[in-house]
């Protein structure tokens, strides 16, 4: 699935790319400019203070908040310096230079949210309640996850699981919510010890940085324990136009 000519990289390095290959993840320090992260975060406190307000708000397994595609209501979500640095990359590490956006949403979470985000790999979602363990992921998609605020493992960083992408889909359960409800939090159980909390490879990253992973990685974020220090998520994904 993925690209394995460096010639012509120059988003990403050769190594990145076969780091991406091998791990199913990698960790951009800088993915926007300063202008692009002040006026995403603007849009970003509207939505979530309500001053502008959104269909797609919801409570994802009815813990944690969730605004489904404001890209459906807001140009700037539609097109910005981010999405476009970040097709660059997909471009390289899809191995193609037809890419397209097919899904955004934010995901908040305040200081002292108690939740965390359970487990998973993306492809169980693309059937209700979730796909079939043993199912095939490689479906050329990419999640951009971008961080609007500095975050760690204190405040709810991303972690990964390298490798796993390479395999089948691990079973998955509903965790929260209800199984017939699009907004169901999925999650695994399937790796044992390294499925545990604050396990796998964390990744804190400045605001403007962003991770990107495949729809087979698995994947977590802990609770945000901090008293004072917001997480706004910015996620998109990105797939080969067919
Ligand atoms: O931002 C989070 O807490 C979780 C993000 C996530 O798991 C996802 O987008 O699939």
């Amino acid at each position: 699935m993925l690209n394995q000519d460096f010639s012509h990289s120059n988003a990403v390095t050769a190594q990145e790319i076969e780091h991406f290959a091998r791990d199913g993840f990698l960790s951009l320090p800088r993915l926007l400019d300063d202008a692009t992260l002040q006026t995403l975060r603007d849009y970003y406190d509207k939505i979530v203070n309500k001053t502008i307000v959104l269909p797609g708000d919801r409570q994802l397994g009815g813990v944690t908040r969730q605004i489904m595609q404001p890209s459906a209501h807001i140009e700037y979500f539609r097109s910005n310096p981010a999405i476009d640095r970040a097709k660059s990359i997909a471009r390289e590490l899809l191995g193609t230079q037809t890419v397209e956006v097919n899904f955004d949403m934010l995901i908040y979470k305040p200081p002292m949210h108690p939740k965390p985000t359970p487990w998973h790999q993306d492809f169980a979602y693309n059937a209700m309640p979730f796909v079939p363990a043993g199912a095939n992921m490689d479906s050329g998609g990419l999640q951009f996850w971008v961080a609007l605020d500095n975050v760690d493992v204190e405040n709810g960083c991303m972690h990964f699981l390298p490798g796993y992408h390479q395999q089948r889909l691990k079973p998955h359960y509903v965790y929260a919510g209800e199984a017939t409800d699009a907004g169901r939090l999925l999650a695994t159980q399937a790796f044992g010890d390294a499925d545990l909390p604050n396990a796998g490879v964390s990744c804190p990253l400045s605001a403007g940085g962003a991770t990107v992973h495949t729809y087979g990685t698995p994947h977590y974020t802990p609770p945000n324990i901090s008293t004072n220090r917001g997480r706004r998520a910015y996620i998109f994904n990105i797939r080969r136009c067919n």
